[in-house]
């Protein structure tokens, strides 16, 4: 668990950033309605989270910067004995000042009064430009008569690229469940009949071991379905002899795990599907090792690329030479995808991969990031030899950089033709 003096050390980071005379808000997540009277599973906004690590909806976390001396206002659903009895306990404003590490409590319903006390002196103004709230409006109301506004997800997103030791912890706990998981899909392909007979299997896992919910939409694509890159159907029919791509994760107290694995329906694999396999193995693992402090991701696009593009040459899905394939941009038919994706709070951490001067960040101790290599040959591709058409590839593990180089984090998931044969 992340403590209360982490979120509050997180807090004093931001507002070192932050100009003086200025008004900085955070707003939670807002409740869905998913139809009519019912909810959506209500998931915390993630800048929201990692500033104050609380779960519920109708909060406001205010940073008031004058002098040089930063105040943290939080702004909470009050008690509400009715409404608690149907959607649950509320912390309450009594209950959070005890908890947060927070300079002043409030209940919601005084935001705007207050917010009118706070813009006294102010002359900028940050908020999350992602919060689609109405107190986002009125907020963004002052913030046009302001001298200066901008966007405060910005500094947020670069301190969640560095994640922390019980961050990493987290996302060690939401890795293992979802190693779990697959080896359990790996377990159960040949009595599955239907895609989501094994998507229940992987997130019957998930929910069995507190990870509430997944990271995102499962992906259990059967044979040529996998060359359909964000497959969520999850509804047909499973094929003896078939390869499957199961890309799933799940979210452990709000930190995400990203897996994909590519695993036949029957248990082993084809002479074909070993070939095409042993080949986006290699170059995951040649990528993966590549991993290392001030290397960028384009050097790993790159590399990926080159790899995958002098294999597909070799198994005959390309023909020529190599260099001249890529200059043409030949093997993006084939691996049109980016090779990984920060990883953290959420599934795609949301920071860019370069700097607002468009120079590419280097990666550092403490990032993470996925490494996802991938080949997809359409079912009625006559360029491609017959026995490879109709497979999609992609095997996917999440990376730690450390000061020696990197961690993979998922290391311990079958990956290998005879690991994964081994769990049928
Ligand atoms: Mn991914």
């Amino acid at each position: 668990m992340i403590s209360e003096t982490e979120y509050k050390k997180r807090r004093e980071t931001l507002a070192e950033q932050l100009k003086n005379n200025s008004l900085s808000v955070l707003f939670s997540a807002v409740q869905q309605i998913r139809s009519n009277d019912t909810e959506y599973v209500f998931r915390q906004n993630s800048n929201f989270y990692y500033m104050t690590g609380f779960k519920e909806d109708n909060a406001t976390l205010v940073f008031l910067k004058k002098k040089g001396k930063t105040k943290t206002i939080l702004f909470v659903q009050k008690k509400d004995k009715l409404k608690e009895l149907w959607t649950g306990k509320r912390l309450g404003v009594k209950q959070s000042k005890k908890r947060f590490l927070i300079d002043k409590v409030y209940a919601q319903e005084d935001f705007e009064t207050k917010l009118k006390e706070y813009m006294q002196g102010i002359t900028s103004i940050n908020y999350d430009f992602n919060s689609y709230t109405d107190k986002a409006k009125v907020l963004h109301a002052y913030a046009k008569d302001m001298l200066s506004y901008a966007n405060l997800a910005k500094p947020i997103e670069q301190m969640r690229l560095y994640k922390s030791p019980t961050e990493i912890a987290l996302i060690r706990k939401a890795i293992a469940i979802t190693k779990e998981a697959h080896h359990r899909a790996m377990h159960m392909s040949k009595k599955c009949n239907y895609e989501y007979e094994l998507q229940a299997e992987i997130e019957y896992v998930f929910k069995k071991n507190a990870a509430l919910s997944d990271a995102y939409t499962s992906i259990v694509a059967g044979g040529n379905n996998a060359n359909t890159l964000h497959y969520i159907d999850n509804n047909k029919p499973l094929h003896h002899g078939d390869l499957i791509l199961i890309d799933a994760g799940c979210e452990y107290n709000y930190y995400a795990s990203d897996i994909t694995r590519s695993i036949p329906t029957s248990g082993k694999f084809t002479q074909a599907q070993k070939e095409l396999y042993e080949m986006v193995l290699e170059v995951e693992l040649a990528i993966i090792k590549m991993i290392q402090p001030n290397i960028k991701r384009t050097q790993l696009q790159k590399k990926s690329e080159e790899l995958l593009c002098a294999g597909m040459v070799k198994l005959g899905i390309l023909k020529g030479d190599v260099k001249k394939l890529l200059k043409k941009q030949k093997h993006k038919k084939y691996y049109p995808h980016g090779i990984g994706h920060w990883m953290g709070i959420d599934v795609h951490d949301q920071a860019p991969y370069k700097d607002e001067n468009g120079k590419e960040l280097l990666l550092q101790s403490g990032m993470v990031m996925t490494i996802e290599p991938g080949v997809y040959i359409e079912k009625d591709d006559t360029n491609v030899p017959l026995k490879y058409r109709g497979i999609g590839i992609r095997i996917e593990d999440d990376i730690l950089v450390t000061d020696e180089g990197h961690e993979n984090l998922s290391q311990g998931i079958a990956k290998t033709i005879n690991e994964i044969e081994k769990y049928a």
